[in-house]
């Protein structure tokens, strides 16, 4: 990976780097460089001793009596829900989640990755970064980079800005959700540290099944006791997962409640500690695989000041809702009795009071758990719920939902971009699994197909099939799906969740920008009930007139004259900002950017299987003012089509003299010549120019 402008890094590190503590760099620093090492590990193993848990504690598995034993430091133990059988993770630096990284606006920061998996490639994105000038930093796979392949190094550099809760995670298929990531925050310089800060991770967990055997499940269905399993709901009847919800995990730790008798397996929990009178803010990320949380602290109120980065006038709140994708920060006042508190992540399953938990502990308090309980919510105090992804809770539960588009951001700074004539650009966007025979996750009916190459940086070799006669109204088509925007131009878009491929709600995530919440739509509801009982009726899905039937996938305002930017009950002075917004079921969501950040930009569903499965498209934005990417930045190849077109030339050859042997040297052939580029690009893994020289004739028809 050397090269000049590295060698100018590293001259500039020695100069300045500094790093205080294990992850934090220097306020003085002008770049930062952190090192990450990817690997599978065992949960629940100590080296090559396996641990068990008990009382909140893990000791060595031939322990017999824990009284006499000293427990083992959870440093060294990737715990999870303390099931027993080590499941397998992958995970940054062997912990998970991995090192945060810490570092001050403006940074440069470098992050050299190695890939130590054995048969996985892999790529590291940034969340919630803009990668502004620097796009092929984005870390998505044949989007903005060619994958990192075992045993390989990839260095990222990027500029450290906005300030704010971000996170680091793989973008290679279900990575992610198998441990591969951890906190990635930038401070603000000007800011002194007001309230100290806790960082805190939350997950959903099942010690049985790993992301890529849900993923299968999920696909093909699932049997329990021969008996096909159902996916649990949430409170307004919309669909979750049939991804069970075994534990849930704070900062990686928490534990397994056994299902019948309710007992915990006493695995060591996140405990976070706090001084009396001070106030503390808690920097909250959703790593999940699928589930919302929703967040309290027994005993406090939470006032909510930021999410994804920006931040948000403050509102005092029982609890929030978390979705995979979305970091919201909170301030808690210690000004209760001196004790331990728990911190309660529910799962919105209606079902089942599945949660993750973590202690708040006061300085002073017993070393002890928590036996507080969560505040009852009554008719004549009511609890508030920021940002669920429904409406309502049932009547009897006393509980409000305040929506994400009623909150305004802290200062006027950031209004909603201008629509001038002629730079204005309106897309409606279906996410859903519509279908007859099958039923895919999509946006508009198309299943996203990764490019064979990294389509940002090799733009020749990148070919959308979104054309085919498979795609259209109320049909479902495979392909690279990318909408274009261009220079200045004001975007809206319409993220819809309606139609016949309704019944789960989706946390959708821009690359690339934080973009302006203007208006959110929910569905219609009992209000008694809580359910939902129809689609919001704003927008015309067109297609099939049956709304249960429609695939919704070519919808447009039912008002036409909301069109061309005129929706009314917008927000534009003051709107929130963010970059992964929840699509409640049967609703919509209205966002606006501005088209200033030249770039090629994943748009996807944060719930893996999603994501996984097709929900996702690309952001074709300003491309001819795209910046270039280092002339040495890594290409990778497709397996030529010389291949395909040799064997397309010579089948009539082969039936006519009925040549085996042809065919078997025409295997080889190709074969070899898919080797021996592999091989190239493994040795020499930076050849732009050699890219340019070759493809064409690799690429004949
Ligand atoms: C990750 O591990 C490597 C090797 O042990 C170490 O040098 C590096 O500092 C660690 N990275 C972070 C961010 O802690
Ligand atoms: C464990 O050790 C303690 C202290 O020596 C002792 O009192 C207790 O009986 C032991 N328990 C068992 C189950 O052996
Ligand atoms: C959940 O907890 C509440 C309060 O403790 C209890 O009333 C309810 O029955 C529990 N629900 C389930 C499904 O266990
Ligand atoms: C979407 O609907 C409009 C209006 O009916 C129609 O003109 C257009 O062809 C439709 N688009 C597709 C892709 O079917
Ligand atoms: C809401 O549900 C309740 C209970 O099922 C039912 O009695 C009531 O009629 C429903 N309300 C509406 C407006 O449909
Ligand atoms: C359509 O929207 C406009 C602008 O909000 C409004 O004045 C008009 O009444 C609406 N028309 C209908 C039929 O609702
Ligand atoms: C982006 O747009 C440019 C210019 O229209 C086009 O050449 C390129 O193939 C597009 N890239 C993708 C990934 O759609
Ligand atoms: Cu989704």
């Amino acid at each position: 990976m050397a090269s000049c402008s590295f060698t100018i890094l590293a001259i500039l590190i020695i100069v300045t780097r500094a790093v205080i503590g294990e992850d934090e760099c220097s306020e003085a620093a002008t770049v930062c460089e952190f090192y990450l090492e990817l690997d599978h590990r065992p949960t629940m193993m100590k080296g090559d001793d396996l641990v068990y848990a008990n009382n909140g504690h893990i000791y060595k598995y031939d322990v017999i009596n824990t009284s006499t034993a000293s427990p083992i430091d959870l440093s060294e133990v990737i715990t999870a829900d303390g099931w027993e059988n080590p499941r397998l993770v992958t995970v940054f630096n062997g912990t998970m989640p991995g090192p945060p990284i810490i570092v001050y606006e403006g940074q440069t920061v470098v992050v050299h990755v190695k890939n130590s998996l054995k048969s996985e490639a892999t790529t590291l994105h940034w969340h919630g970064l803009h990668q502004r000038g620097r796009p092929w930093m984005d870390g998505v796979p044949f989007v903005t980079q060619c994958p990192i392949l075992p045993g390989q190094t990839f260095t990222y550099e990027f500029l450290a800005e906005p300030t704010g809760t971000f996170w680091y995670h793989s973008h290679m298929g279900g990575q992610r959700t198998m441990g591969a990531f951890g906190a990635l925050i930038i401070r603000n310089r000007m800011k002194e540290n007001a309230a100290q800060e806790h960082v805190m991770t939350i997950q959903d967990w099942n010690h049985d099944w790993d992301s890529e055997l849900a993923y299968m499940k999920i696909q093909h269905g699932m049997y329990e006791g021969r008996k096909k399993v159902q996916p649990s709901m949430s409170v307004d009847g919309a669909l979750l997962s049939i991804f069970k919800f075994q534990s849930g995990l704070i900062n990686g730790r928490g534990r397994y409640h056994d299902p019948v008798s309710g007992k915990s397996n006493g695995a060591p929990l996140e405990v976070f500690e706090v001084e009396h009178g001070k106030a503390y803010m808690f920097r909250v990320i959703g790593v999940g695989t699928v589930y919302p949380f929703r967040i309290s602290v027994d005993g406090h109120t939470l006032t909510i000041v930021a999410s994804d980065g920006y931040e948000i006038e403050s509102e005092v709140v029982e609890s929030f809702i978390i979705n995979p994708g979305e970091r919201f920060d909170f301030i808690i006042y210690a000004n209760s009795a001196i004790s331990n508190y728990w911190i309660r992540g529910l799962s919105l399953e209606a079902t089942s009071n599945h949660s993750a938990e973590a202690i708040l502990r006061y300085n002073g308090a017993p070393n002890e758990e928590p036996t507080t309980s969560k505040r009852s919510c009554t008719q004549n105090n009511n609890c508030v719920v920021v940002n669920c992804p429904y409406s309502y809770y049932p009547l009897q539960d006393y509980t409000k939902c305040k929506s994400l588009d009623k909150l305004k951001a802290a200062t006027y700074k950031y209004p909603a971009p201008d629509i001038e004539p002629g730079k204005f650009k309106e897309f409606f966007l279906n996410f859903g699994f519509p279908g007859t025979n099958s039923t895919p996750p999509s946006v508009n009916g198309h299943i996203f197909e990764n490019p064979p190459v990294s389509a940002m940086t090799q733009p020749k070799e990148f070919h959308s099939s979104c054309d085919k006669a498979e795609c259209g109204e109320d049909k479902l088509c495979t392909c690279s799906h990318v909408i274009s925007i261009d220079d200045g131009d004001t975007v809206q878009l319409i993220l819809s969740n309606m139609g016949n491929g309704r019944g789960y709600s989706h946390p959708v995530h821009l690359h690339g920008h934080a973009f302006h919440l203007i208006k959110m739509g929910y569905g219609q509801y009992n209000e008694t009930t809580a359910k939902i009982t129809g689609d919001n009726l704003d927008i015309n899905c067109r297609g099939n007139p049956d709304r249960s039937m429609t695939f919704c996938n070519n919808a447009t305002w039912a008002n036409t004259s909301w069109l061309g930017g005129n929706v009314p009950g917008v927000e534009l002075e003051r709107p929130l900002r963010k970059d992964t917004i929840i699509v409640p079921t049967g609703g919509y969501v209205v966002i606006r950017l501005k088209a200033d950040n030249p770039g090629l930009w994943n748009f996807h569903c944060h719930i893996e299987f999603h994501n996984h499965g097709g929900m996702q498209l690309l952001v074709n934005e300003s491309f001819s003012i795209i910046p270039k990417p280092p002339p040495d930045f890594p290409t990778c190849w497709n397996f030529p089509s010389i291949y395909h077109a040799k064997r397309e030339t010579n089948h009539n050859v082969f039936h006519e003299n009925g040549n085996r042997y042809m065919i078997l040297t025409w295997i080889f052939a190709a074969a070899f010549s898919g080797l021996l580029v592999y091989t190239l690009y493994a040795i020499h893994p930076h050849h732009g120019q050699m890219d340019e020289d070759k493809m064409p004739l690799l690429q004949e028809k």
